[in-house]
């Protein structure tokens, strides 16, 4: 990971209840702001390969280059048992050369109990709206990730413009993160979305987030992460009040009318339940 470090600013707080937060603060890293998070509970006491070892993932690594353009990703069907034993044995097995293998397709609906993993009453201000829509229609956007040290995440702006948050479990994760700015100068964010941020300047900084820590990245915020050593995170993106103009950007550009009225929807129950209350 390298750095200009156009600007550095502080971006730490301590955990406080609920937790507050706006997509004008930029990314806040709350230390043990997930501490009491059902996955960080269950790392911290030891229990998980007891509680979820069964469980059969799929890993993925990018494959070696070819020189035929982009790298394709390999994938290896295993469990959290043996995925965590690859994690620790530091020998690269069974995949000795190469990228590290990452497990980041875990998601959390489709587990039989979510609260397991994940508060059963989220923060208001990370809540998402779409959250609200029927299973079956709904995007699954919260995810357990497990990586061993060297693996990570590409700098990358989230899907849809929605904003997240990352509550580690276990483990240790450096974060790079770009404004707005400079995510459209690094090529990851286009243009037209800069009007939708009041601050132009590119700024670009980093942080560490150990286990217990959350983190929570702004809509437009590009974010590129490295595991230091084996990590297991829960990761969850969200739409709501705080970021839905970036979201209706981005669906309107890409002429998704129908997740368009889905929003539509959702914004108008949220203007009822807001009257109601
Ligand atoms: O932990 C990672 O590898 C990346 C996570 C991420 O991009 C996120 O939580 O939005």
């Amino acid at each position: 990971m390298t750095s200009t470090n156009l600007a550095r600013r502080p971006v730490e707080r301590k955990p406080g209840r609920p937790v507050e937060w706006s997509v004008d603060e930029g990314p806040v890293i709350i230390r043990a702001g997930a501490s009491d998070w059902p996955l960080t509970r269950t790392c911290a006491s030891g229990r998980l390969i007891a509680d979820h070892g069964q469980r059969t993932l799929t890993a993925v690594r990018r494959a070696p280059a070819t020189g035929d353009g982009p790298e394709p990703e390999t994938v290896w069907g295993t469990t959290l048992r043996e995925f965590l034993r690859y994690c620790e044995s530091g020998d690269g097995s069974p995949c000795p050369a190469g990228e590290p293998w990452y497990v980041k397709d875990w998601t959390v609906a489709s587990e039989p109990d979510p609260g397991a993993f994940l508060p059963a009453d989220m923060p208001s201000s990370l809540r998402n709206w779409f959250a609200r829509l029927p299973q079956a229609a709904r995007p699954a956007w919260e995810w357990i990730y497990v990586g061993p040290r060297g693996s990570g995440s590409e700098l990358h702006v989230d899907v849809m413009m929605s904003s997240a948050w990352n509550a580690l479990a276990a483990g240790t994760k450096r974060w790079r993160f770009l404004s707005p700015a400079a995510s459209v100068r690094a090529g990851v964010l286009p243009e037209p979305y800069l009007d939708l941020v009041g601050n132009r300047d590119r700024l670009e900084f980093e942080c560490t987030q150990n286990a217990g820590d959350l983190v929570i990245i702004p809509s437009g915020w590009a974010h590129e992460v490295v595991n230091l050593d084996t990590t297991v995170a829960a990761t969850g993106n969200f739409v709501n009040r705080g970021n839905a103009v970036f979201a209706r950007r981005h669906l309107e550009t890409r002429g998704r009318a129908p997740w368009l009225k889905v929003l539509g929807a959702l914004e108008h129950d949220e203007g009822n339940r807001t009257h109601a209350a």
